[in-house]
């Protein structure tokens, strides 16, 4: 892996058991922040210490934003036209107009992994609704602010894809579509992060959170599957779930393998009763899930369609994406 001339930014993976540490420890992250990355905001790069918003913008004053988390992976970006698709439909949804073109977009989200020299990382791509008063009338805020952070990401050591994660159900449902529909990734994740708490309380890996009718409905930043008699099964969109970009990746993957994917209904009990399980997301990938309040999964092991899951993903990764340097 090449680290030498990365950026300081290092992403946070879920807190996890003593076993499933990232492999970047802190000691390495603090040297590498002393490092700068260069963030992009609105046309312009800032070394860290310089890349400021105002107090007055309402990304901060109420959440009021969106973003998205991408990955690049060898040179090259990994479902760009997806991640950005998806992020001008978040813009739609809450009404804010994305000041520039998704080809603009996709320009400054490669020069900013130019202008860090990296291969591999992570993208944090931000919209603020903008500068406003504190009123929380979007109206106030005239130019919404696009911001362009890249990071090396701390993987999980390889041990987490061959023995798996554990979850806990956490009493925090996840937001009714009603109030706030989860499919926009906006930046009010306060109800994920209470159910993040609540699976670090209980010294588990992940937080399985369900909607109002007590189905499952995703984890706090991974979509969720579960396997049962050679059939793959994942809650729909309408039971609370983010359509995952990586969760798509698996309808492609079954789809080829000629295993059938079924959108439905998940209980707690069809977690506790399945063969397999694994969990999806750009940080994670796909990544196995053995426990579920406190019961094993299947064998207690990672099985086999999760593991073919996870190869084919990783060859997926490795063939495909936009060029960054051309
Ligand atoms: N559900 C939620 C609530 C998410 O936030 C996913 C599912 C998976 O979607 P993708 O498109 O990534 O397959 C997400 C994605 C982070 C981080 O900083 C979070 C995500 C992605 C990247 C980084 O913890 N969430």
């Amino acid at each position: 892996m090449k680290t030498s001339n990365a950026g300081g930014a290092v992403i946070d993976q879920p807190k996890s058991r003593e076993a499933v540490k990232p492999a970047v420890d802190k000691a390495t992250a603090e040297k590498s922040s002393a490092k700068q990355s260069k963030i992009y905001i609105d046309g312009k790069f800032y070394s860290e210490g310089d890349a400021k918003v105002s107090v007055f913008d309402h990304g901060l004053l109420y959440g009021d934003g969106i973003f998205e988390g991408i990955r690049f992976y060898n040179g090259r970006v990994f479902r760009l036209e997806e991640h950005l698709e998806r992020l001008w439909d978040s813009a739609r949804s809450i009404c804010l107009h994305i000041p520039m073109s998704q080809r603009a977009m996709s320009e400054a989200l490669l020069e900013t992994i130019r202008q860090n020299n990296l291969r591999d990382g992570y993208i944090r791509l931000i919209v603020t609704r903008g500068v406003g008063n504190l009123g929380l009338n979007p109206e106030q805020c005239k130019t919404p602010s696009v911001i362009i952070i890249t990071a090396q990401i701390a993987l999980y050591p390889e041990a987490v894809y061959k023995n798996g994660l554990s979850v806990v159900t956490c009493a925090t449902r996840r937001t009714n579509p009603s109030a706030l529909n989860p499919a926009v990734k906006s930046l009010n994740y306060l109800n994920n992060v209470m159910a993040r708490i609540e699976a670090n309380q209980a010294n588990a890996d992940e937080g399985l959170m369900l909607n109002d009718e007590g189905n499952v409905a995703e984890c706090t930043a991974d979509n969720v599957f579960i396997i049962k008699r050679g059939q793959i099964f994942t809650p729909p969109i309408s039971a609370g779930a983010l359509r995952g970009i990586t969760r798509a990746i698996v309808f492609e993957i079954a789809a080829e393998t000629g295993i059938k994917v079924v959108e439905a209904e998940i209980t707690r009990h069809d977690v506790f009763v399945a063969d397999e399980a694994f969990l999806t997301g750009t940080a994670a990938e796909i990544i196995p899930v053995v426990k579920a309040d406190s019961r094993p999964i299947g064998t207690g092991k990672p099985g086999p369609i999760t593991a073919r899951m996870i190869s084919r993903f990783r060859e997926i990764t490795r063939e495909t994406g936009t060029p960054i340097y051309t």
